[in-house]
């Protein structure tokens, strides 16, 4: 929970792990990426089946390869296994979510969240292998109990947040990102200090053998949407 703050001087080494890809080479290699990445869809239905922690040690790893704002990796992933915990979790989430959804949301928010098809149950916090409640650290606590302020915090945590969904779909596993608003319970259960914020729950797994996903889900934006150049 505590770290020690230590203050390095500023000692340049060569760059590691320098890449010698030709021009073809880094073609073929961002062409298969992307269709590993087309093949990945959030997944809303799971089965029970178990997820060796040594494979999700490995893509947390990965996600701790991020950059960050002054290399502070201000995050933390949470692993929830208990039993006891994840029907709390579920509790709290779905009571959260049957207001979300009776209108707290509001009108416009309810409708465009239609054609997803997502409602207040949510059985997959019980019964996918893994729940990783992802923490941002808004600042570092020293061994002193000393804090010291941690730099982009969102962006660094988001960053990583998506460096481990890509990892775990690497791996062969399925992913859902799951935001129940509030999160504050997700302290207590996960055992977080205050100065920490739940940003999120991936819930990981193996998909339910009838598993299935919303048609909208695939209509992604062209090349020319999401980019331009000058
Ligand atoms: N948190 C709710 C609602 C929800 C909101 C968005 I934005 C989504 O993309 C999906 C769901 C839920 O998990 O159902």
């Amino acid at each position: 929970m505590t770290a020690s703050v230590t203050t390095r001087e500023y000692q340049p080494i060569p760059l590691p792990h320098r890449m010698t890809h030709s021009d073809a080479e880094m073609l073929a290699r961002a062409t298969d990426f992307y269709a590993l990445m087309q093949q990945r869809h959030t997944c809303r239905f799971f089965d029970d089946r178990p997820v060796g922690r040594e494979i999700i040690d490995q893509c947390l790893l990965a996600a701790g390869t991020a950059p960050s704002g002054a290399n502070r990796q201000p995050w933390h992933f949470a692993l929830v296994q208990s039993p006891g915990a994840r029907k709390r979790i579920r509790s709290e989430a779905e009571a959260e979510e049957r207001a979300f959804y009776a209108g707290k949301a509001g009108k416009d928010w309810l409708e465009t969240l239609a054609p997803l098809g997502t409602d207040s149950d949510k059985p997959f916090l019980e019964t996918a292998a893994w729940l990783i409640v992802v923490f941002a650290q808004r600042y570092l606590v020293g061994d002193d109990g000393s804090r010291h302020k941690n730099y982009y915090v969102p962006e660094s945590v988001g960053i990583a947040t998506g460096m481990l969904i890509t990892a775990l779909h690497n791996a062969g596993l399925s992913c859902l990102t799951h935001t129940p608003a509030p999160m504050g319970f997700l302290n207590e259960i996960c055992r977080r200090p205050d100065h920490e914020k739940p940003e999120m729950i991936l819930v990981v797994g193996h998909p339910a053998a009838d598993a299935t996903i919303p048609a909208a889900a695939l209509d992604k934006k062209t090349l020319a949407e999401i980019s331009s150049t000058v």
